[in-house]
């Protein structure tokens, strides 16, 4: 493939590194990152923001299926960066073509590449940022995030569609023009794919130990590492961030709401059945890691409170400001014998870091839910 810039001498990119077949390559590996990404996304994103109708059949189990999907989409976005990159880089050449736009029709494919590629930067950026909590812009990142991901979707399917001769050829190898594999496929397009995937390997292993415990050693650029904290977890909001203080906590009652309410001492939560879980603090931002939490079972509490079955809980932290301050369970999740008012942590009381004197703990959801500091329950 030759471009040209009239007037004067031709521009002439080396054609094979830079042609349909090498975009075609990467896009094979590029278009499933995005859709594991897209797909785990949004189920995080229902999990944390359920409509009405689905709060009491989301399931708690299994207990470690956020843990998985997050770290898939974490990881996938990580992976989707270098793999953009070398995608953006293999057609670069493309944006000299002259005449720019040829027909409406060209036009208007070329807006929908440019907005294709403007929307995956900014949504790799945004993410990558998160996983470091750092937010350098006046937006509302979780409800840009969530809608910019509808728009690389959106124009990604477009891109696919009209590509489409040209992929189904890659993979039929059906014509024999510029996308045929051909006998000896050069040296250079091997070189260069073989390059891209020894990238991809590379930030995946050097960060994904920040959600897979045994790869943890090698995980030298994940924001956290989940080994060192507080009683052997990482700390998210801390005590300091929330304003919850040692002072502030004297005389803490849980109050519990319901047909029958009850206020309890820590005292007197000590003194109900004790049941140990081991279960993960799987952060949105990527790091997760599993402990053992001891502590009472929230459907104990409910029913104490007079509570049914099929209760579900609010619950309320002594936090005074911030967006995880209240939080409501599902029916399925307050039922669940693995659902705890945690009281101790790997064995220890509770750091006011991990949210001493009581914190939820539950299967199979995102951290941001794992309400710390617990004033009050209300069955509703
Ligand atoms: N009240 C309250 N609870 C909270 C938070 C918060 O900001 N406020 N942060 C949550 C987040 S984002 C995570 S990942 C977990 C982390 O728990 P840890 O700090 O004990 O590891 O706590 C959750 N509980
Ligand atoms: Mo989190």
């Amino acid at each position: 493939m030759r471009f040209t810039l009239p007037p004067g001498p031709p521009i002439t990119f080396k054609a094979r590194l830079h042609d349909a077949r090498t975009a075609t390559a990467i896009g094979r590996w590029l278009g499933p990152a995005f859709a594991v990404c897209f797909a785990t996304g949004l189920l995080s994103h229902f999990l944390q923001h359920p409509p009405g109708w689905a709060v009491d059949l989301l399931p708690s189990r299994p207990s470690w299926g956020y843990r998985l999907t997050q770290g898939l989409h974490v990881a996938s976005g990580i992976a989707a960066i270098p793999l953009l990159l070398a995608k953006l880089w293999t057609v670069y050449p493309r944006l000299f073509v002259r005449p720019p736009v040829r027909s409406v029709l060209h036009g208007l494919e070329r807006l929908s590449v440019a907005v294709l590629v403007g929307a995956s930067l900014f949504e790799l950026f945004t993410g990558l940022l998160n996983t470091f909590q750092w937010y350098p812009w006046p937006f509302d990142f979780v409800a840009t995030h969530f809608a910019v991901a509808w728009i690389v979707m959106g124009s990604l399917l477009l891109h696919i569609a009209v590509r489409w001769p040209g992929i189904r050829d890659h993979f039929t190898l059906r014509s024999p023009g510029t996308l045929a594999l051909p006998e000896t496929d050069g040296p250079d397009r091997r070189r260069l794919l073989t390059g891209i995937a020894a990238a991809v390997g590379a930030v995946t292993l050097t960060t994904v130990g920040q959600s897979v415990t045994p790869l943890g050693r090698i995980d030298l650029f994940a924001p956290r590492s989940p080994a060192h904290g507080v009683q052997g977890l990482p700390v998210n909001r801390t005590a300091a961030a929330a304003r919850v203080t040692r002072a502030s906590l004297s005389g803490w009652r849980l109050t519990v709401d319901g047909p029958r309410p009850l206020t309890l001492t820590p005292e007197e939560l000590r003194a109900l059945p004790q049941h140990e879980v081991t279960l993960p603090i799987a952060c949105v931002e990527g790091w997760s890691m599993s402990a053992r939490w001891t502590g009472v079972r929230v459907r104990d509490l409910l029913e104490l409170a007079g509570g049914s079955p099929s209760s579900r809980v609010r619950v309320v932290s002594l936090e005074e400001a911030g967006a995880y301050r209240v939080m409501d369970m599902g029916r399925l999740y307050a039922q669940d014998p693995l659902t705890l008012l945690a009281l101790r942590l790997n064995g220890e009381v509770l750091s006011l870091d991990h949210g001493y004197p009581a914190r939820i703990i539950a299967p199979n959801r995102p951290g941001v839910l794992q309400t710390k500091w617990v004033g009050r329950l209300e069955v509703r």
